[in-house]
């Protein structure tokens, strides 16, 4: 295709040709260096905030029924960002840089009126191998916060890269009368396509959910191309109330990177066509040897001017440390310590909420928060 540069021809398809027989964790596997994106994957839970007055706006409803459709429209709003961003600013889909363990990524977002406060993100890289991101967003103010993780287990199957995403999302809300509202979230499966082009892009498939403590329940399907409303990126949500309330479900139709409808009152669900805010990050001088963007600088760098010799030579010295501080640990007999989370088996929220909808898995293990971000 005409998106592989010519001298990079032949790397690509054999990369192609591993993948095919390839099975477990693509990030670390060698890539040319036309697919590099200077971006670690640390940096991806900013997405979830993206729109920070959609995730405020979460907590100004005044009805279980009215929270649980501004959960919705928050999550369906982030989607364009987590799944076409790279598209947009880099033309297709790229390789992320591989975080590695302990590796760290701050920012906020900015108060105002409408937000109440400011929202801060914390993301840690809690497993290497397999890759594992662990994150906390909240807004105080408002009372609304989201904490999630995320792996992804990935197969190869007809040209496209089908990524099973593993890890959940849970998000509170503080009510006025001083009790606590929860959400499960879970994650949709990804077809990455355009492989054989060079043009990698993400479609979304299968069905995901976001049950709420107080029993409403919102299903996501997800389409492409040829199905239910023949575009890609198509989606169709069904917000359906607790056992013992007899309200009609709410029908939201319509394609996720653009705009959606409610069914019954024609009325517009989301748009996402307007702009979004980029998450606020300090100057690297200013950052911890830890934090993503310090940390990965010099290749990032080299990615984006071209210089891919060097950006090699950055790599191989942050693995070689990485490799050095794990044998380290061995002869020493430690461990390395997570510094904002620890890990749990049992995530208890999704055990509890996943009942309630059949989560398959039933249990899943999860990453509570330290309370020790560094804002504060
Ligand atoms: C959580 C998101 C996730 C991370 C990325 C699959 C993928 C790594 C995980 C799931 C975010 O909330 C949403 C968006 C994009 C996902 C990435 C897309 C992607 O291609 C990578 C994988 C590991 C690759 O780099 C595959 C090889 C590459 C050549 C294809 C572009």
């Amino acid at each position: 295709g005409e998106a592989v540069p010519a001298a990079q021809k032949s790397s690509w398809t054999s990369f192609l040709k591993s993948l095919a027989s390839f099975s477990g964790d693509l990030s670390s596997m060698t890539a040319p260096p036309f697919i590099l994106s200077p971006t670690s994957l640390t940096e991806f839970p900013a997405y979830w905030c993206e729109r920070p007055e959609l995730f405020a706006a979460i907590a100004d409803g005044k009805t279980d029924e009215a929270r649980s459709l501004a959960v919705l429209k928050w999550f369906i709003s982030t989607l364009k960002g987590q799944y076409t961003s790279r598209n947009e600013s880099m033309g297709s889909e790229k390789k992320p840089l591989n975080p590695v363990l302990g590796e760290l990524f701050y920012g906020t977002w900015p108060s105002n009126s409408a937000r109440g406060g400011e929202t801060t993100l914390v993301v840690e890289q809690v497993s290497h191998h397999p890759p594992i991101t662990a994150y906390r967003i909240a807004n105080n103010a408002k009372g609304i916060v989201l904490t999630g993780h995320n792996a992804q287990k990935t197969s190869f199957s007809g040209g496209s890269i089908i990524v099973k995403q593993v890890g959940h999302a849970v998000l509170t809300v503080s009510l006025p009368s001083g009790e606590t509202e929860e959400y499960l979230i879970t994650l949709p499966r990804l077809r990455i396509d355009g492989l054989w082009y060079g043009s990698p892009y993400i479609e979304l498939a299968e069905t995901s959910y976001i049950q709420s403590s107080s029993g409403w329940l919102s299903t996501i399907e997800y389409k492409g191309k040829g199905y239910f409303s023949g575009k890609s990126h198509s989606f169709k949500a069904t917000v359906t109330p607790p056992a013992h309330v007899s309200v009609t479900p709410h029908v939201i139709e319509g394609t996720w990177h653009t705009t959606s409808k409610d069914a019954q009152t024609a009325a517009t669900f989301h748009d996402v066509t307007t702009a979004k805010e980029e998450v606020t990050v300090v100057p690297i001088d200013q950052q911890s040897e830890w934090e993503s963007r310090r940390l990965w600088h010099g290749v990032a760098k080299g990615i984006r001017e071209g210089d891919f010799e060097s950006a090699a030579k950055d790599k191989s010295r942050i693995e070689n440390e990485q490799r050095q501080r794990r044998k380290d640990e061995a002869a020493a007999g430690t461990m390395w310590e997570l510094k904002h989370f620890t890990h749990i088996d049992s995530d208890p929220v999704y055990e509890r909420l996943g009942k309630l909808f059949k989560a398959n898995p039933a249990t899943e293990d999860g990453y509570v928060y330290q309370n020790n971000g560094p804002h504060s």
